[in-house]
């Protein structure tokens, strides 16, 4: 694509970072098919890239990754507001204009050796009111293709450009240039940790990225630009950027509502949002897998949108048995990272639900043999990228630029005890109360954190709010407050993940968690038979059905208020949690807290 012929802020813009970055050439990304598909060419004749055997995975390659660039990386993700107290307690901080000076001079001469790639993208449905165009400045190839599947990207968007000048800059560069005669020689490029930067100015709306290509590092569109600068300006124009899927849910008598939920990092959004009921008669459809964008409509309610057009999802654990719609969503048209490599040239991870084949070659492109193997043959953060339309439970109206109408929003996490598998709150406020203390247990995977620990991880979003969350809460409120209160979302908590003493799962879930989003389906239009709680409303005895192989001392333990487990919560949210936010706090969560801990005590 040639450059194109404005606007002259953004031609201006891609000058100034060619200038500093030094890239051989530049090249105008058009989303053309034919760019795909000499790009994947061009990374295998680099050896960055495997194409897969056409006739098992028909257009599909597998990257694998250096063994130090696997994930998002926390502790080098900044918000860089001109105050620390804009950023908050949960947030890494530094100095903008400290920042920028550091980042320059990573970014000088940075692109050397390389192709500078300008991606031009929409999050959400090209020219609708809701969405939001970006700019990605990229020197990886690999970003440009997992953009193409991931966002709208090509000449559409500019020719939306052509209109509204709006849009937000994003930077980003492996770190790795090419001395002269210099290759990658099939190594990934990244720069090492300490150089590693995934930078947010919320004021300007402008995200600057440098070290990694990985993930949500890397695709600047999703966890960058869809969740922390988007909350930025949810914040300030009155909506929602949520870190939540979306999904529809229609009853045997064809009524449909929709769903949204609010999982931490690898707690099944993706698996929820595809999930295939158990329960005869009901049907579950996907509008999104893991970021809401949400605007109340002129009705009043509420309604979503998903900004996203493909899935980056976590492949271990995927199967024809524990979601179906995914593995058919990655049948073909797929990138797939960090996974297992057969020797008939197909994928493989760790419980797709059947044996490996024989020898296999790991992730880190060693031979395993699953005889002797000490490690998994797929790193536990393995994805693959498909393209949302290839998945058959996709919501006819899932690119519709009004949104659908939410009638519930659920909150949940790993909790191994206490929270019990699902409860509804009593108004918003008491919601907001629940989303403020979600928190979920710290798997061995993929965060540089200590397994077996509780994070608390608010909304799901401690690594995605992009300022203060003490603010983020208020927001929440004022939000509830401002609404008409008859026409707001019901809100649930809900707890996949309980545990016998063992360590057994205590509930099967998967496809049998549509037996609670059926009876949050019912809540939603007063039917539902529920009991007051001193936690919340919570299922009448059997108004949830139990699923095979749960015995009925299991589902009274799901089903239960665990008072001492729910008083040391108390304890860990005023003492540990809570104060964290100071002054930020809003007097309606403490309020919350005190009355939960009244009821308790009561009962
Ligand atoms: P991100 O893409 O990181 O945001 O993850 P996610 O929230 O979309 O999680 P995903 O659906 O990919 O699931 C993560 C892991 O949890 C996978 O290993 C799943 O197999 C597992 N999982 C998902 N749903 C359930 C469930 O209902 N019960 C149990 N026990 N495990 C689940
Ligand atoms: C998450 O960590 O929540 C993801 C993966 O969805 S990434 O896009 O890498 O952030
Ligand atoms: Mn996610």
């Amino acid at each position: 694509m040639n450059p194109p012929a404005g606007p002259k802020k953004l031609l201006d813009w891609v000058d100034e970072v060619a200038a500093l970055t030094r890239p051989d050439t530049v090249q105008w990304c058009d989303g053309t098919t034919e760019e795909y598909d000499r790009l994947m060419q061009l990374m295998v004749d680099d050896g960055i890239a495997i194409r897969l055997n056409g006739k098992k995975r028909p257009n599909s390659f597998l990257f694998r990754s250096s063994p130090s660039d696997v994930a998002r990386v926390e502790k080098r993700t900044y918000i860089a507001s001109r105050t620390k107290e804009a950023a908050g307690p949960t947030n890494n901080w530094i100095d903008p204009d400290q920042l920028k000076e550091t980042m320059k001079g990573l970014y000088d001469g940075c692109m050397r050796g390389r192709t500078m790639y300008v991606i031009p993208f929409s999050m959400g449905p090209v020219g609708s009111n809701i969405a939001k165009i970006g700019i990605e400045i990229t020197d990886s190839p690999y970003v440009v293709v997992n953009m193409h599947i991931m966002t709208r990207v090509g000449q559409k968007v500019l020719d939306v450009l052509a209109r509204d000048e709006e849009f937000i800059p994003t930077l980003h560069s492996v770190g790795k240039p090419l001395a002269e005669g210099e290759a990658d020689n099939g190594q990934w490029p990244c720069a090492p940790i300490e150089e590693k930067y995934i930078s947010h100015f919320p004021e300007e709306r402008m995200i600057w990225s440098y070290g990694s290509g990985y993930g949500g590092n890397a695709l600047l569109g999703k966890k960058c630009l869809a969740l922390r600068i988007a909350s930025v300006a949810a914040r300030d124009e009155g909506w929602l950027a949520e870190h939540m899927l979306i999904l529809g849910i229609t009853n045997p008598e064809g009524v449909k509502k929709y769903v949204a939920a609010a999982f931490p990092s690898a707690c099944g959004k993706t698996n929820l949002a595809m999930l295939v009921p158990t329960v005869p008669g009901w049907k579950v459809e996907t509008v999104g897998d893991d970021i809401a964008w949400m605007k109340f409509g002129q009705d009043g309610r509420l309604y979503a949108i998903n900004p996203e057009a493909g899935f980056f999802g976590v492949a271990p654990g995927t199967s024809m048995d524990s979601n179906p719609n995914a593995m058919k969503s990655v049948e073909r048209d797929s990138i797939f990272t960090n996974v297992a490599l057969t020797d008939d040239g197909d994928i493989w991870w760790e419980e797709i639900g059947y044996d490996a084949p024989g020898k296999l070659i790991d992730w880190h492109g060693n031979e395993w043999d699953a005889a002797t193997a000490d490690k998994p043959a797929a790193h536990p953060n393995a994805r693959f990228t498909a393209p949302a339309a290839s998945c058959p439970a996709m919501a006819p109206e899932w690119e519709d630029p009004a949104g659908v109408p939410i009638s519930a929003i659920l909150f949940g996490g790993r909790r191994p005890g206490t929270i019990p598998l699902v409860h509804q709150a009593r108004n918003w406020n008491h919601g907001v109360f629940m989303g403020s203390i979600v928190g979920s247990e710290i798997t061995s995977a993929a965060l540089d954190l200590k397994a077996g620990t509780i994070r608390r991880d608010p909304f799901a979003m401690l690594p995605f709010c992009g300022y203060n969350m003490g603010e983020y809460f208020q927001h929440w409120i004022k939000l509830g407050q401002k609404a008409d209160q008859s026409k707001l979302p019901e809100i649930f908590f809900v707890n996949w993940f309980r545990k016998t003493a063992d360590g057994k799962w205590l509930w099967p879930g998967y496809g049998e968690n549509s037996r609670v989003l059926k009876w949050v389906f019912e809540r939603c239009i007063g039917e539902g038979e529920a009991t007051d709680s001193p936690i919340g409303w919570m299922p009448a005895q059997g108004a949830i059905g139990r699923p095979e192989g749960v015995s009925e001392q299991d589902m009274a333990e799901l089903l239960a208020v665990d008072r001492e487990g729910w008083l040391r919560e108390i304890k860990s949210v005023r003492e540990e949690h809570y104060p964290k936010f100071g002054d930020k706090l809003p007097a309606e969560l403490s309020a919350e807290l005190n009355t939960l801990e009244q009821r308790l005590n009561q009962s």
